[in-house]
């Protein structure tokens, strides 16, 4: 038995049932602008994510790290042998964490990788075989959806879903409620959740995380329009746009923009779609929501997720919650 399978669902029809750029085209339509989140991650986006993970400013993934590192053994002390499923596992490096606990007790781990790049995740799985040599790997090539669905039971063990890097903050309440129940599908009573979320905090210090001083930030929000004009045949100009990120207090989210700096239009040659802009105008590109640990007990419980445990760091800055169906 081969120790590596990926599987490509976004391949062939299906691909094209998801990228019709109808979403695109409803989000450009609208009076108050919107673009969806998942266009930031084409391969340079992807990779400016990863060098944001590492920005002075962008504490979340250091954070989390930490976490992960003092704790990893609790958790895998308290969940016993499991199949590890991580939605968005990108370069899969937190998760080594995880990985090393479970070694350093003795389990013979399958890890299931999930995330919509296939060329990280090849890569990052081709690393880990090496470093991790009783490891089975299955990956899939997908959206979180459409993977949790196609998820079948998990054969030998006991599950666990992790979603970590405070990514359901980029959800709003709706498509949470979504997410959610496509995770309680996929698992069966008694397997577990492990949830990574970043946690209210003064201002100054969330504003900074998105508004990086060397701009990479900046680059990550505009770089959508660049993916968009591949994607779509749009000639987007990025010199006419700036980006800006600002924290709602009252929603206690960040809400990335990306604003119109003069008017003109916009063609999209695929989707044969006209969009007019008016100086001043913006585009919302991302909320990335920051949460309450108790709240999210209470709403996690609400979905059917009981929290057996959190854990976070010495400043309270990111959780991470453990449950279980
Ligand atoms: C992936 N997601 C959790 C990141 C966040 O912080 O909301 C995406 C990001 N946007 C700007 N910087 C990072």
């Amino acid at each position: 038995q081969t120790r590596l399978n990926i599987d490509y669902l976004l391949q062939g029809d299906l691909a094209s049932t998801i990228d019709d750029g109808s979403d695109v085209i409803r989000g450009l339509t609208q009076p108050r602008k919107s673009l969806p989140p998942r266009y930031f991650y084409d391969d340079k986006g992807s990779q400016l994510f990863e060098q944001i993970c590492d920005l002075p400013e962008y504490y979340p993934t250091r954070t989390e790290a930490s976490i992960l590192q003092n704790y990893g053994l609790e958790i895998a002390k308290k969940t016993g042998l499991c199949e590890l499923v991580e939605l968005g596992s990108g370069s899969s490096t937190k998760t080594r964490f995880l990985l090393d606990a479970y070694q350093a007790i003795g389990y013979h781990l399958r890890y299931l990788p999930i995330d919509v790049s296939g060329s990280i995740l090849e890569d990052s799985a081709k690393q880990l075989l090496i470093d991790y040599p009783s490891l089975h790997i299955h990956g899939l090539v997908s959206t979180y959806e459409l993977a949790l669905q196609k998820l079948t039971p998990s054969p030998l063990s006991q599950r666990m879903i992790c979603f970590l890097g405070s990514t359901l903050g980029n959800f709003n309440q709706e498509q949470c409620d979504l997410f959610l129940s496509n995770v309680t599908s996929a698992l069966e009573e008694g397997d577990y959740f492990l949830l990574g979320i970043d946690l209210q905090k003064p201002v100054d210090i969330i504003e900074a995380a998105y508004n990086d001083s060397q701009g990479v930030t900046a680059e990550f929000n505009l770089n959508m329009l660049s993916h968009l004009n591949s994607r779509f045949g749009g000639n987007f100009e990025l010199n006419l746009f700036k980006h800006r990120a600002f924290y709602n207090q009252d929603s206690h989210q960040i809400e990335m923009r990306l604003i119109c700096q003069r008017s003109h239009q916009v063609y999209f040659k695929e989707l044969e779609l006209s969009i007019n802009f008016t100086e001043g105008e913006t585009i919302l590109t991302e909320i990335s929501r920051k949460f309450n640990l108790e709240q999210m007990g209470e709403y996690l419980k609400s979905k059917g997720l009981t929290p057996l445990q959190h854990w976070t760091d010495s400043k309270g800055w990111f959780g991470l919650m453990l449950c279980q169906l």
